[in-house]
C-alpha cells in the first residue's frame, strides 16, 4: 500500500485510511513529534465547530446591523447567493469609499501548505480588484522587525536566518544564558511545517558537552527539567535592568572587550556612559536587584561567569512582546558586544532559539517559490497590532519607524486564516470596536470567536481535505500533502472561494491565470525543480513526488556563525547601518525623538509591572500553548485533556494559591480593569510566586456576569494591555499585564463556544 502524507505547522504525518477511517502517525524520522498533532484529526472532524455551509449573520442580512456580539444567529445560504452577496458588498464599498476602505491585513497562521495559504489567496484576489489596506509586521516579533534594521542593518528575517547554527552552540558554548528559556513547548512549531523536532536534542548535546545553562524566566519549565539548568527568575519585564547591571559589572571589572567595541560597534561610549551613570544612576547590580527582585550577588556572579566563559546570550521572541520590547533585545545585543564574543563559534547573541523549531537549524536555506500575490495598488497599512486603535480612531495620528502616520477608515474588514479574537490584546475593547465597520467577512473552517463576530462567513476546507505541498525553507525534505478527508459539509478551498468571487468581480482570468488548483501545484513544483537545479541537485517529476510523498534534499548540512564575516573584517563586510557597525547608540532613532524609545537600550519602567503593583496583584504571563497552535485545535483531544472543568489551566505557586484561598482543581477568576477570565488552578513551585502563567488559545466565550465581562473559558487576552511597545514599532505587549485572582464561587456557566452558533 502506498503511504500518503500530510503536514501542519507542528509536524509532518503519515496518513492511513480516508474520511472517518483516517489515521495520522508522526513521521518515523521525527525524534520528538508534537503534542499539538494529537488533537488535529478529531478537531477537524468535530461537527460542533466546523462550518458546513456559507452563513450570514441574521441582523446584518435583515437590517445591516453591526451587533457582532459573538452569540448572534446566522442564516445559512447556498454558495451562489453567499458569493453574490459578498461580491456585491465588495463592489459597494469600493464604489463608495474606494479600495482604501477595505482592511484585509488578515494576520494569522492559517495552515501549512504552500498553495492553499489563506492570506496569499485572499491578497492575490484583492490585488486583482484594486487592493486593500494591509497590516505590517507580526504579533511574533514586530519590535525586532523594526529595530534590527536600525541597529544591525539586517531585517529580522535575515537576522534569524543567520543565527549561529545549533551544533556550534552544542559543541563550543560554555555558558548559555537563555532569556525566556528554550523549551520544547514552543519549538513544536515551524511556520509552513517540519519533518522533525530537534531543539531539545541540541540542548541535550550542549549539556552533555558540559555547557552550563542559565534559564532567565519567570517560569522554570521554560527549560526542560532534566537539563538541571540554573534558574534566575527576574520580575517579568525587567530583563533590561538585569542586562544593564551585567554590563555595569563587565565594564567596572575591566572585562569589557574594548577592541571589539572599537572595531565593531558605534555608540559604545554613550552606552557605557549611561550604564556607568551619566544620568546620575549607575546601573549597578544593587540597582538592578531592586528592580528585578533578584539578589545582587547573583547578578555579580553571573556577570563574572559570562565574562570568563564562552558565552551565548539567547533571547526568545517573548522578550520583545512587552512594553519597550525593542529595548530589551537591543540591551541583549549590546551586552553581547561588550563581551565581544559575537562572530565566533557558538557564542555571541541569538534571537529565537526554541521560539520555533527551525531557528539555528544546521541545514541550508533554500528560497523555494510561492504563489505570487501580485501588486497591491493601495499603499496604506497599519502596524499589525494597532487594529483596535485604527477602529477606534480613523484619521488618528501615530508614529511608526520614524514616520508620522494616520489610521485609515476601515469600512469593510476581511479576515482569512487568522483569529483576531484569539491573538489581539484587551479583547473586550476589540469586541466593542469591532462593531464599527459596515461589513465583516471571515473565511475559516471553524466557528472561531472571530467567525461568530462576522457578517458573512465563508467556510473553507482544512489542510486535511486538499492536496498541497509542504515546503519549509530550512527542512531536509519536501512533503506532498494528500487529502485524507472529503471537504467538510459544503466547505470549499480558499482558492475556489476567491476564484468564485473573482468571477463575479470580472477578474477570474487574472486571479486563476487559467489554472486549476492541481495546475498550480504542478506550477509550483516546476518552480521547485528550477530552484533545485540552481542549487546543484535534481528533484523527481511531479507524479513521482506525489507517489513517494516525501523527497529528501541532498547535502543539506550547513554551518553558520552569525556575523562572522563582519567581525572578521568590518571594513570589507560592513553592517548595513549608517555607521557600518552594530549600533549601541542609533542616531536614526535619536532623530525620531520618541518619548518612549531612547536611542540606546535604556531601562524604561513598563506601563504595568510588579515594581508598581498593588498588594496581591500578580504578573500575567500568557505564553504559547503546549497542546495547540494558538487557538487551532482547541477543540481537539490534546487541548481538552488538559482543561480543568472545561477551563484553561493556569500555573500558580502553591504559596500564592494558599494566600488567595484556591487549591489545585479549583476554578479561579483572574481579573483587572480590562476584563476577566475563568481558569482552572494547577500548582507548581517552579514559577515566581507573584506571577500567573496562562497559555493563549482557549476560544473566547465572553459573558457579562453581574456586570463584569468575563471569558468563561480562560482566554488571557481578556486581561492583556493593548498598546504599542514603543512609538518605534508599535508591537504588541502581550507579556505586560497585572491581574488579580480570586476563587470563583458562583455557578460555573457552561462553555458554548465549542458548539455552533444558532443557525437557521
Ligand atoms: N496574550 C497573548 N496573545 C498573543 C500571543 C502571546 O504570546 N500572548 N502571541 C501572539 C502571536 S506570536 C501570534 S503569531 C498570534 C497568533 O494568532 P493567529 O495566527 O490569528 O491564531 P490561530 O489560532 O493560529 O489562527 C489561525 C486561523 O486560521 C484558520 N485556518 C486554518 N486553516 C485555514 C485555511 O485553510 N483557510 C482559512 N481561511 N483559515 C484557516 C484557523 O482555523 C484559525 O482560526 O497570537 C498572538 N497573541
Ligand atoms: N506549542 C506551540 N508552539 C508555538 C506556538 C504555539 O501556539 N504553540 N506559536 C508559535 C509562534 S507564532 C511564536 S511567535 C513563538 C513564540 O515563541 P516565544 O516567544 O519564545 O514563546 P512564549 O511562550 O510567548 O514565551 C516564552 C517564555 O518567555 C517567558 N517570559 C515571558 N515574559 C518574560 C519576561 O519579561 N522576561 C523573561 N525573562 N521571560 C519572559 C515566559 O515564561 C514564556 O514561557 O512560538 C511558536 N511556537
Ligand atoms: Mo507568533
Amino acid at each position: 500500500m502506498t503511504k500518503k502524507y500530510t503536514a501542519a505547522h507542528w509536524g509532518a504525518y503519515e496518513a492511513r485510511g480516508f474520511g472517518a477511517d483516517a489515521e495520522l502517525a508522526p513521521l518515523p524520522r521525527d525524534p520528538h513529534p508534537s503534542t499539538i498533532g494529537e488533537g488535529w484529526l478529531d478537531a477537524m472532524q468535530d461537527n460542533g465547530v466546523r462550518i458546513a455551509r456559507p452563513a450570514v449573520r441574521k441582523g446584518w442580512l435583515t437590517k445591516r446591523d453591526r451587533q457582532r456580539a459573538g452569540d448572534a444567529e446566522f442564516v445559512e445560504l447556498p454558495w451562489d447567493e453567499a458569493l453574490d452577496l459578498t461580491a456585491g458588498e465588495l463592489q459597494r464599498v469600493i464604489d463608495t469609499h474606494g479600495n482604501a476602505g477595505i482592511f484585509a491585513g488578515s494576520y494569522g497562521w492559517a495552515s501549512a501548505g504552500r498553495f492553499h495559504h489563506a492570506q496569499s489567496q485572499l491578497r492575490r484576489f484583492l490585488n486583482t480588484i484594486g487592493g486593500y489596506v494591509t497590516a505590517k509586521n507580526t504579533y511574533s516579533h514586530a519590535a525586532a522587525e523594526v529595530l534590527w534594521p536600525h541597529v544591525i542593518g539586517q531585517t529580522n528575517r535575515t537576522f534569524q536566518d543567520g543565527v549561529t547554527s545549533w551544533p556550534l552552540v552544542a559543541d563550543h558554548c560554555e555558558l548559555l544564558v537563555a532569556f525566556g528559556g528554550i523549551s520544547k513547548r514552543a519549538a513544536q512549531v515551524a511556520s509552513s511545517g517540519t519533518t522533525m523536532h530537534q531543539t531539545q536534542d541540541w540542548l541535550d548535546r550542549a549539556a552533555k558537552n558540559g555547557c552550563r545553562i542559565v534559564n532567565v524566566s519567570p517560569l522554570e519549565s521554560d527549560m526542560a527539567h532534566h537539563m538541571h539548568a540554573e534558574w534566575i527568575g527576574p520580575r517579568p519585564g525587567t530583563d533590561t535592568a538585569l542586562i544593564l547591571a551585567l554590563a555595569h559589572e563587565t565594564f567596572s571589572n575591566g572585562w569589557a572587550d574594548r577592541k571589539f567595541l572599537q572595531r565593531c560597534t558605534h555608540g559604545a561610549e554613550a552606552f557605557e556612559a549611561y550604564v556607568m551613570g551619566v544620568d546620575g544612576t549607575p546601573k549597578t547590580a544593587d540597582w538592578a536587584a531592586t528592580i528585578c527582585d533578584l539578589p545582587a550577588d547573583r547578578i555579580r556572579e553571573l556577570a563574572a561567569r559570562m565574562a570568563k566563559h564562552r558565552t551565548m546570550i539567547s533571547m526568545s521572541w517573548s522578550m520583545q512582546r512587552c512594553d519597550h520590547g525593542e529595548l530589551t533585545i537591543w540591551a541583549g545585543l549590546s551586552l553581547a558586544c561588550v563581551l565581544g564574543q559575537i562572530g565566533q563559534p557558538g557564542t555571541g547573541f541569538a534571537f529565537g532559539y526554541g521560539s520555533t523549531e527551525p531557528v539555528g537549524r544546521p541545514h541550508r536555506l533554500i528560497n523555494w517559490p510561492s504563489v505570487p500575490q501580485g501588486q497591491n495598488p493601495v499603499d496604506d497599512f497599519i502596524p499589525v497590532a494597532r487594529i483596535a486603535d485604527m477602529l477606534e480612531q480613523p484619521g488618528g495620528a501615530y508614529t511608526y519607524d520614524g514616520d508620522h502616520r494616520t489610521y485609515p477608515d476601515a469600512k469593510l474588514v476581511w479576515w482569512s486564516g487568522g483569529n483576531p479574537f484569539h491573538h489581539h490584546q484587551d479583547l473586550q475593547r476589540l469586541d466593542r470596536l469591532w462593531r464599527k465597520p459596515e461589513t465583516v467577512v471571515v473565511m475559516d473552517h471553524s466557528w472561531t470567536a472571530t467567525a461568530r463576530r462576522a457578517d458573512i462567513v465563508l467556510p473553507t476546507t482544512s489542510a486535511l481535505e486538499r492536496d498541497d505541498l509542504m515546503i519549509n525553507r530550512r527542512d531536509t525534505a519536501l512533503v506532498y500533502m494528500s487529502a485524507i478527508m472529503p471537504p467538510f459539509g459544503q466547505a470549499r478551498d480558499d482558492y475556489e472561494i476567491c476564484a468564485g468571487l473573482a468571477e463575479r468581480m470580472g477578474t477570474h482570468a487574472a486571479f486563476t491565470q487559467g489554472r486549476t488548483a492541481r495546475d498550480w501545484l504542478t506550477w509550483l513544483w516546476d518552480g521547485c525543480e528550477s530552484v533545485a537545479t540552481a542549487n546543484g541537485f535534481t528533484l523527481p517529476d511531479f507524479e513521482t513526488f506525489q507517489q513517494n510523498g516525501i523527497c529528501d534534499i541532498p547535502a543539506s548540512d550547513e554551518t553558520r556563525i552569525h556575523l562572522s564575516d563582519f567581525v572578521a573584517d568590518p571594513v570589507a563586510h560592513p553592517c548595513n547601518t549608517p555607521s557600518g557597525k552594530i549600533e549601541l547608540k542609533s542616531e536614526a532613532i535619536a532623530a525620531m525623538q520618541l518619548a518612549d524609545c531612547p536611542p540606546i537600550a535604556a531601562w524604561q519602567e513598563p506601563v504595568e509591572w510588579l515594581g508598581d503593583a498593588a498588594p496581591g496583584q500578580l504578573h500575567l504571563v500568557s505564553g504559547q500553548p503546549n497542546t495547540r497552535l494558538h487557538a487551532q485545535n482547541d477543540n481537539g483531544r490534546a487541548s481538552r485533556a488538559e482543561k480543568i472543568q472545561g477551563r484553561e489551566p493556569c500555573i500558580l505557586h502553591p504559596d500564592t494559591a494558599r494566600a488567595h484561598g484556591v487549591s489545585a482543581g479549583d476554578i479561579a477568576l483572574v481579573e483587572n480593569a480590562r476584563g476577566g477570565c475563568l481558569v482552572g488552578v494547577t500548582l507548581s513551585e517552579k514559577i515566581r510566586p507573584d506571577c500567573i502563567w496562562i497559555a493563549t488559545g482557549a476560544w473566547l466565550d465572553l459573558r457579562v456576569i453581574d456586570g463584569a465581562a468575563i471569558c468563561i473559558h480562560g482566554n488571557p487576552n481578556m486581561l492583556t494591555y493593548d498598546k504599542g511597545s514603543t512609538g518605534l514599532s508599535q508591537g504588541n505587549i502581550a507579556h505586560t499585564a497585572l491581574v488579580k485572582l480570586r476563587k470563583w464561587d458562583k455557578p460555573l456557566p457552561a462553555i458554548t463556544v465549542h458548539a455552533p452558533p444558532p443557525l437557521s
